[in-house]
């Protein structure tokens, strides 16, 4: 551990923290001046040093100068957070909303004076990112290509002359800007602190309010908790991504991150810029993209609570994602929740400099352990290549730019939009008005960004699918991504495709439609609520087929081990081995290849195959599942905990079951099997229990009850309904109409209402 320079004391930091939280808690929009900042930290702190006003003045002060905070008519208030760079001197501010990754801004000037290049070890001036070229960046041109247009450093030498470099692609900027990176010193300090005992990730990561992430240390804890539990190898020397959906907070939480990073020994930090990178964008660059000195990564923390609402009052969440590229297995989350019990000190490099993440650039820093870098690179460059890899981009361009396809694209101002744009614009040739909600915000604009048939509501209605006929003749293909891109809702004109459905057709067709393909898939794989319209596809085409438990992490194993190619979700989560992610970009060109492939001869002539068209030949062919998902959104959390318990004693006899059922609706068909779900890995032979709660009926189909791992608060349940249908003249009905009976059986077994006072869900998919 590199604990040589422990000569700070802990409560600097914790004024850092201390302001911070109390900042945010007097939430004035005016920003708070300097008594109310000092009575409420008086208020909520004991045990504060003498002299503490003094040294609250020095720490304002401080945190003024380094751009942290900004002083407004006496007032403080954060920067970085509601606004880009709100800093007093420079240059002009910012637009309001994040850049896109394809926008460069123009040549960073460094604050104060100018940098002593040929002095690295001089302490120089913060925030100087070296080497940005002016104007765009060639675009695409591989990944190591667009890494050597951006980078300046290539020798890890910490000392000495550093190396002169001209910049490839790079017209002239000011010489000591674009050649040289500059050295700036720091320490590590050693940070005692107390566990939490709430930092046990769930389903994908860590979640909490935003209140709860900006407590003093708790983001600390839980990342030198993680670096406690990774292999030495995996941090020290270690080149490491941290970015997210860039929702609130998470500028600040990827400098914190960079100060620990570097004070434990990581080699260096790559970000997105902007602090922007999908979680399926993080996924292939930890697998695909190649520093300019031959670097790779071998982790990243991903800043994101991805469907859940943003903003100072709504959710931040972070979770670590393996050298595969994939979440972090249940070994090693279960190890960091270990640690969070038993925290007692992090290490932070608090005189690190921040580092300006909007620009394109290396800056050098020099620390107890030698040379450590900050890498901010375009967001969307190793996506867009490793898409053009898999997909046929010609023949999807040829489908928009025939007059009969029309496109909509809802980022629910995720990530996602910045992606939609690069590729469904600038790449395909759709029409930028085609795009909705795809410039990416803090609070995601007030919303959810969950793209289901309720909250992507512009969408829905833009599609057809809403209370009210649109104005306008729907679009053939509409599509929406949640927070950090990951999900995908697909629509067609006046149609909604259940992600189960949606899984199945892209296997039944991905052979012939999709070039990554071609030469079979491997097998595919489900999570176990999703319905079995995989596993008829599966069955049809003698495909290897596995029934995983709710969470991406399950699949990595299969696809590492060469057994699955395509797998999903039901909730909206569609994904295959070319990343170890769910991708919400890739299920959409997956469906346009389809679209094309069915297309490719009457684009010109003849009758658009529609989505409709496609889904419901699947269904002649394969059968129909019948399917939807209630969700009880924010419920006791003691009293979901009792309706699960109550469930699970009904399965000690499946004739009281079956009597039980009988009396409910006498026209369903009987349970033969009423279990928890309990996976085995067939790779590492782990095992997984309590993975929701089953009844199997003798005709095929399911409830299944889960608790939600990824809400902040309260408790979400689950409920999935199932119901399979093969008689071709009866797959065209309405699905809530099709599951009212397996419904009512659900609520009155379940007695939802009696134990949650719900009558009716939050959110019915
Ligand atoms: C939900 C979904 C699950 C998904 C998970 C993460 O989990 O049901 O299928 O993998 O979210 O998705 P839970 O435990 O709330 O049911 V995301 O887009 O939040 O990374
Ligand atoms: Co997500």
């Amino acid at each position: 551990m590199a604990t040589e320079e422990v000569n700070k004391s802990s409560s600097l930091l914790q004024y850092h923290e201390m302001i911070f939280a109390a900042i945010a808690a007097l939430n004035d929009k005016n920003g708070s001046n300097k008594s109310a900042i000092l009575k409420y930290i008086e208020s909520k702190y004991r045990d504060l040093p003498a002299g503490h006003s003094a040294l609250l003045l020095h720490h304002l002060n401080k945190m003024k100068n380094n751009g942290e905070l900004v002083m407004v008519k006496n007032n403080y208030m954060r920067a970085n957070l509601s606004s880009p760079p709100k800093r007093g001197r420079g240059r002009p501010p910012k637009p309001k909303v994040p850049l896109p990754p394809g926008y460069i801004p123009p040549p960073p000037r460094p604050r104060g004076r100018p940098p002593k290049p040929r002095d690295p070890n001089a302490v120089a001036s913060p925030k100087v990112s070296s080497g940005k070229p002016r104007g765009r960046p060639p675009k695409m041109i591989g990944s190591a290509g667009s890494a050597k247009a951006t980078t300046t450093t290539g020798t890890p030498r910490p000392r000495g002359r550093p190396p002169k470099r001209t910049l490839s692609g790079s017209r002239s900027t000011s010489p000591e800007l674009a050649s040289y990176k500059v050295m700036v010193m720091f320490k590590v300090s050693r940070v005692q602190s107390n566990p939490f005992d709430d930092q046990k990730p769930g389903t994908s990561g860590l979640r909490k309010k935003v209140k709860v992430f900006i407590k003093p240390h708790y983001l600390h804890n839980f990342v030198q908790s993680t670096f406690n539990a990774l292999s030495p190898l995996k941090v020290k020397g270690a080149t490491l991504v941290v970015s997210g959906d860039g929702r609130y907070f998470s500028k600040d939480a990827i400098q914190i991150i960079i100060k620990m990073a570097a004070a434990n020994g990581v080699r260096r930090v790559w970000v997105g810029q902007n602090g922007l990178l999908s979680t399926p964008a993080v996924s292939a660059v930890i697998r695909e993209r190649i520093g300019a000195d031959g670097s790779k990564a071998t982790g990243a923390f991903i800043l994101t609570a991805s469907h859940n609402p943003g903003g100072p009052n709504e959710d931040f969440g972070i979770k670590y994602n393996m050298e595969n590229g994939g979440p972090a297995p249940e070994a090693l989350t279960d190890k960091i929740y270990e640690n969070t019990k038993s925290i007692k000190e992090y290490f932070i490099a608090e005189d690190l400099p921040n580092v300006d993440i909007s620009a394109i650039g290396v800056t050098s820093f020099a620390g107890p352990e030698g040379q450590f870098d900050t890498e901010v690179f375009d967001s969307a460059s190793d996506y867009v290549k490793l898409m053009k890899s898999i997909f046929d981009f010609e023949s999807i361009r040829k489908l928009f730019a025939s007059p009969k396809f029309s496109f909509c694209y809802d980022a629910l101002h995720g990530v996602g939009g910045a992606y939609a744009k690069r590729i469904f614009v600038e790449e395909l040739g759709a029409n930028e008005s085609s795009l909705l909600n795809c410039t990416p915000k803090e609070d995601f604009g007030g919303g959810h960004p969950d793209p289901n048939l309720t909250y992507a509501k512009e969408l829905v209605a833009r599609m057809g699918l809403g209370k009210t006929n649109p104005a306008q003749e729907p679009p053939e293909f509409g599509a929406a991504a949640d927070g950090d891109a990951d999900r995908n809702m697909v629509l067609g004109k006046r149609f909604f495709v259940t992600p189960s459905d949606s899984v199945a057709i892209i296997a039944a067709n991905a052979v012939r439609s999709i070039p990554y393909f071609s030469s079979g898939l491997k097998g595919v794989a489900r999570s176990m609520p999703t319905s079995a319209a995989l596993d008829v596809v599966a069955k049809h085409l003698n495909l290897k087929f596995f029934e995983v438990p709710t969470g991406w992490k399950f699949f990595g194993n299969l696809m590492d081990a060469g057994l699955c190619s395509v797998c999903g979700e039901e909730s909206f989560g569609t994904g295959s081995d070319h990343i170890r992610e769910k991708d919400g970009i890739w299920a959409v060109l997956a469906w346009l290849s389809i679209l094309a492939y069915k297309n490719k001869d009457n684009l010109k002539e003849g009758k658009l195959v529609s989505v409709e068209d496609i889904v419901t030949e699947h269904w002649a062919t394969y059968g129909r599942h019948y399917y939807t998902r209630y969700d009880y959104e924010n419920v006791d959390a003691g009293a979901a905990k009792e309706l699960m318990a109550h469930l699970i004693k009904l399965q000690a006899s499946l004739p009281d079951v079956n009597k039980i059922i009988k009396g409910i609706r006498s026209d369903v068909s009987n349970v033969v099997q009423a279990d928890e779900f309990e996976y085995k890995d067939p790779v590492d032979g782990s095992i997984s229990k309590h993975q929701g709660i089953r009844y199997l009926f003798q005709d095929g189909s399911r409830l299944v009850f889960r608790l939600s791992g990824t809400g902040s608060e309260g408790a979400t349940i689950r409920l999935y309904i199932e119901q399979y249908e093969n008689d071709a003249s009866k797959t065209g009905r309405d699905s809530q109409e099709a599951l009212a009976p397996l419904v009512e059986v659900a609520l009155k077994l379940s007695k939802m209402q009696e134990f949650t006072g719900r009558s009716a869900p939050t959110v019915i998919t």
